[in-house]
């Protein structure tokens, strides 16, 4: 499903360790203030996660996890906002929509827990399935792709039988190519290249590019060379925007970012362009 307008979903991370913001909002009145922020500057979707996926970083319980996120969804839900919740496991996203979240975003495409494709399909909650092999292996292995495309379009075919299979409409669904996620630079890179062939699955897409470290990995000017050591997360936000421009090109449904402002003019200039374009 091609998208001529693509959203905006901004993250606030309660967490302390996340590898962009981690720390920044972990109190829960300094992330709903993001939030209000992240919306104002033109985000329609606010995605609330209390996990950090950050190699190496340890789990929350379960309690902890629904302690940091539940007051922040409920309070921007109650505000009218659109709450998306980022969580692998099936009972905090089941109370984070009883909180008032209208979609759910799980990084594991439902492999973290058994749970969540019955939840999904009982709550009938739209439900974005991402890409990511960490959860069928080790999640320190390193992934061989032959074709990082097509096998992440085959991946993602698959969930959407497997979760399908157990009662989800296809309506309810959101893929997601998943960057970065048990894949190194060069598979974002040829998945931010064929961003086409996941939209062409047929469903809305959406694209997590923001501020990840193949990002912070450009050539200082025109023909040099890939540096080894990335820039720090916040001086990523204009290369983010530009992932966005080329999200939207694609026809993909929604961009995930930290910062919105970037994104939102990239986007503009996109939509500008496109409405222009019959009149050339
Ligand atoms: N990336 C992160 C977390 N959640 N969710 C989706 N759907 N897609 C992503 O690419 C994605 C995600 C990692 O970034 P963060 O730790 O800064 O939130």
């Amino acid at each position: 499903m091609s998208h001529r307008h693509t959203s905006i979903m901004g993250v606030v991370n309660v967490t302390p360790d996340s590898f962009s913001d981690g720390g920044r909002f972990v109190d829960p009145a300094a992330a709903v203030a993001r939030g209000r922020d992240l919306a104002a500057a033109g985000a329609e979707l606010i995605d609330v996660g209390g996990e950090s996926t950050r190699p190496g970083s340890s789990r929350p319980s379960e309690d902890e996890e629904r302690g940091r996120v539940l007051p922040v969804v409920s309070a921007l839900a109650q505000e009218g906002y659109a709450v998306s919740i980022d969580t692998m496991r099936a009972s905090v996203a089941q109370a984070a929509l009883e909180a008032g979240a209208v979609l759910v975003n799980d990084v594991s495409g439902g492999l973290g827990d058994p749970e969540m494709g019955p939840m999904v399909a009982q709550t009938g909650a739209r439900y974005v399935v991402m890409h990511w092999r960490g959860l069928l292996s080790d999640p320190t292995a390193t992934h061989h792709y032959d074709d990082v495309v097509g096998e992440v379009c085959a991946e993602l075919a698959d969930r959407v039988d497997a979760l399908v299979g157990l009662g989800v409409r296809e309506e309810q669904l959101v893929l997601d190519p998943g960057l970065g996620f048990s894949k190194d630079a060069g598979h974002n890179w040829t998945l931010l290249a064929g961003l086409d062939r996941v939209v062409a699955l047929g469903l809305p897409v959406l694209v997590g590019a923001s501020r990840k470290r193949f990002l912070g990995r450009l050539p200082a000017r025109p023909g040099a060379p890939v540096p080894d050591e990335p820039t720090a997360p916040q001086e990523r936000d204009v290369a983010t925007a530009a992932t966005s421009l080329l999200a939207a090109q694609a026809g993909a449904w929604a961009v995930r970012v930290h910062e919105v402002g970037p994104t939102r003019d990239a986007l503009a200039v996109w939509e500008l362009t496109q409405g222009a374009a019959g009149a050339r």
